[in-house]
């Protein structure tokens, strides 16, 4: 049997330096959370493992996934990405096309059989047979289940086949599926965002090359290292939101002066993904800091949950009750609708103002 290349010997190959090399296992190790002493665990890895073929599905979706991770401006993912991992079948940039690609894809899966990774992007329409997506003859679940028969491992790559995102969004008309639903009996990952920061997506890759497993996963089958915080938890405007300095308008002065977006509509409270830590281009920015509120793309159902740009009280907290219930709790009123930071500061006032007009009523009593 042929001898298959290492991450390493690809890297050579495509011309990256040792030095580059080196920096992005670095860089892997930092985005991954672990401790400095795994970088030379995940240098032995990358340079002695065989790399894994990666098969790139497109169902029903926009393929901004495939863009973030393509366009990505970082030097090093889009050289890993485009000649490191290996994306033996990609449609958006793969040469071949039709039966010719089709081919590919089969002849690829069945040489690997038990060991490629399958990345899905997009859901899955299951309405009426299943008509609204077909690729090579096939509806979107016929191929789904046939690939992921020889998968080690299954990514859905963005929050159209995580979740569903706008596809599955109300009324649903094709009766689009996310993966984790339609596949049981294989590891499925949920890398969602729409799109998902490249760095997550390589990081989760990688993870899977080094340690042969999936990273610890959170309820969401979401990798914990990238989606175990709040975006409101490292969000740079986190200060305002503190301060009760919020925009109103998204022209008026605390826009221009960069206050918090809670008020126009901000879901950082209750978004768990690693935006306000990583951020876009080499760190360059993130929809927050381009003035746009986090619209909550990484969570389940963020299109049908409550409508865009505004703060509703109906907004779940984690663990306990909704915004809404504690400000009427509190008779405090819509304004209320928060994370569960807001949350805190108001039952902290609340439960001040309890003492202080006991303090009164005592004193009263008194004279
Ligand atoms: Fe940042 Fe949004 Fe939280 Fe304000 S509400 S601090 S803009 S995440
Ligand atoms: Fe979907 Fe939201 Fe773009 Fe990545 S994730 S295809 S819409
Ligand atoms: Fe999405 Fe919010 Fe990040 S909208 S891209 S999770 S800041």
């Amino acid at each position: 049997m042929q001898r298959q290349e290492t991450f390493y010997e690809a890297v050579k190959r495509s011309g990256i330096s040792r030095r580059d090399f080196l920096r992005f296992c670095l860089l892997t190790t930092a985005y991954l959370g672990l401790e400095s002493t795994m970088f030379p665990k995940i240098v032995r890895a990358l340079e002695s493992k065989p790399r894994p073929p990666i098969y790139w599905l497109n169902f029903a979706a926009c393929t901004c996934c495939t863009e973030s991770l393509i366009r990505s401006s970082h030097p090093l993912i889009s050289d890993v990405v485009l000649n490191i991992i290996s994306l033996d079948y990609m449609e958006t940039i793969q040469v071949a096309a039709g039966h010719q690609a089709e081919e590919i894809v089969w002849e690829g899966m069945k040489k690997n059989f038990g060991n490629y990774i399958l990345a899905v992007e997009g859901s899955v329409p299951t309405k009426d047979g299943g008509v609204y997506c077909t690729v090579g003859g096939m509806t979107a679940l016929e191929y789904l289940k046939k690939a992921s028969q020889g998968a080690k491992a299954i990514i859905s790559v963005g929050s159209c086949s995580s979740f569903g995102c706008v596809t599955t969004a109300h009324p649903n008309p094709t009766g689009a599926k996310p993966i984790y639903k339609l596949i049981s009996d294989k590891p499925v990952v949920n890398i969602p965002g729409c799109p998902p920061i490249a760095e997550v997506i390589v990081g989760t890759i990688v993870h899977l090359i080094t340690f042969d497993s999936l990273p610890a996963l959170d309820n969401l089958k979401r990798p914990r290292v990238f989606y175990g915080q709040r975006i409101h938890d490292k969000c740079y405007r986190r200060a305002f939101f503190d301060a009760g300095m919020f925009v109103e308008k998204f022209d008026d002065e605390g826009a221009r002066k960069g206050w918090c977006l809670y008020k126009v509509g901000c879901r950082g409270p209750v978004t768990y993904n690693a935006c306000s830590v990583v951020r876009w281009n080499e760190g360059t920015s993130f929809p927050i800091q381009s003035g746009h509120p986090c619209l909550g793309c990484s969570e389940p159902d963020y299109w049908d949950n409550r409508p865009l740009y505004q703060h509703v009280a109906d907004v779940p907290l984690p663990g306990f009750a909704t915004a809404d219930d504690i400000g009427k709790g509190f008779a405090i009123g819509v304004a209320v609708a928060t994370g569960a930071h807001l949350v805190a500061s108001i039952v902290k006032k609340a439960t001040q103002k309890a003492k202080e007009s006991k303090v009164e009523e005592k004193k009263q009593k008194e004279e």
